[in-house]
């Protein structure tokens, strides 16, 4: 199981709206002075870890939040993400994957597991959601990594560990989408712990590599935890010279009007997403589906496939 959860309600916003996260006008002088820093974690068992997480958010791009995830439900996501990962070696071949340069990434698990469900009710993901792209967001992609050990694998080599922003645009300081990766296992240094440099969110343009070796640093938190990040963070995954895979989830949420990396409704099927609460069935775009015809356009305003309201 999940943990007991608060009353996301009463947590959201905290203050800190998306407008109010999205004025990080920094320049990349700052990137420099501001990314010595660490952030420091924050308990999700906590009262007001919310409004802290929304200003780190602002000022360093990232921050970390533990105790999300109970156990049991860390241990039944590893066993559902292996289980997973052969479905989709079945399905697309390893030599696609392959020429895919991606290591072990494992899309649309959805799919393939109805565990993969119940992290988009995570009233802690939802809070988040909820403050920096509002109600209406969507999922933009959730993808598994199983982050193999190759201690030689140099960065750059495949796009998962070459330095890149998950929302590569640039839109005067408006968030636009937000992230949360859930570390399945604890995040280290040695086992590819993603790379986050600090400081680097909301940049017109991409600071020099060099800085971002120099000053990115290894994410470290215990499993079940979330790694929350402005997707105009600049980062990488780390590399693994654990000697065992190391599991990890990320989401990636947007504003509803912005198109999805999968189109959750029609790779599910209509049925499989009207069997999820509302706010899944939102986050999965059902609210936010294109007509295909005028008796699709001229539905009643309740049937429509593109609700009012949707910004
Ligand atoms: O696996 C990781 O730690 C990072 C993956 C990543 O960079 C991404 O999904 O955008």
């Amino acid at each position: 199981m999940i943990r007991p959860q608060g009353d996301a309600e009463s947590k959201r916003d905290g203050g800190h709206g998306a407008a109010a996260a999205g004025e990080a006008g920094h320049g990349m002088s700052d990137l420099i002075s501001a990314s010595g820093g660490r952030a420091e974690a924050h308990d999700a068992q906590s009262e007001g870890w919310l409004p802290d997480v929304l200003a780190q958010l602002q000022d360093a791009g990232y921050a970390i939040v533990t105790g999300v995830l109970s156990a049991e439900f860390v241990e039944q996501t590893r066993v559902a993400m292996y289980r997973t990962q052969e479905q989709i070696w079945r399905e697309v071949g390893k030599e696609r994957l392959d020429l895919a340069r991606e290591v072990g990434v494992l899309r649309c698990m959805l799919k393939f597991d109805p565990l993969f469900f119940r992290y988009l009710e995570i009233p802690d993901v939802l809070a988040v959601v909820d403050a920096m792209v509002g109600r209406t967001a969507i999922l933009h992609l959730q993808n598994g990594f199983i982050l193999p050990s190759v201690p030689g694998l140099e960065r750059g080599a495949i796009f998962q560990n070459s330095f890149h922003r998950d929302f590569p645009r640039y839109l005067n300081g408006y968030v636009a989408s937000v992230n949360v990766m859930f570390a399945i296992d604890a995040f280290t240094e040695d086992n590819g712990g993603t790379i986050v440099v600090p400081a680097t969110h909301q940049l017109e343009t991409p600071p020099p590599i060099e800085a971002m070796n120099r000053q990115g640093i290894a994410v470290e938190c215990p499993s079940g935890s979330m790694l929350v990040f402005d997707s105009t963070l600049w980062h990488a995954a780390g590399r693994n010279c654990s000697g065992r895979d190391r599991l990890a989830i990320n989401h990636q949420f947007t504003r509803s009007y912005i198109k999805q990396q999968i189109d959750y409704v029609r790779a599910l099927g209509d049925g499989a997403v009207e069997a999820q609460p509302p706010r899944t069935q939102q986050l999965l775009g059902w609210h936010t589906r294109v007509v295909t015809s005028l008796g699709e356009y001229y539905r009643p305003e309740a049937e429509r496939l593109y609700r009012k309201g949707q910004g």
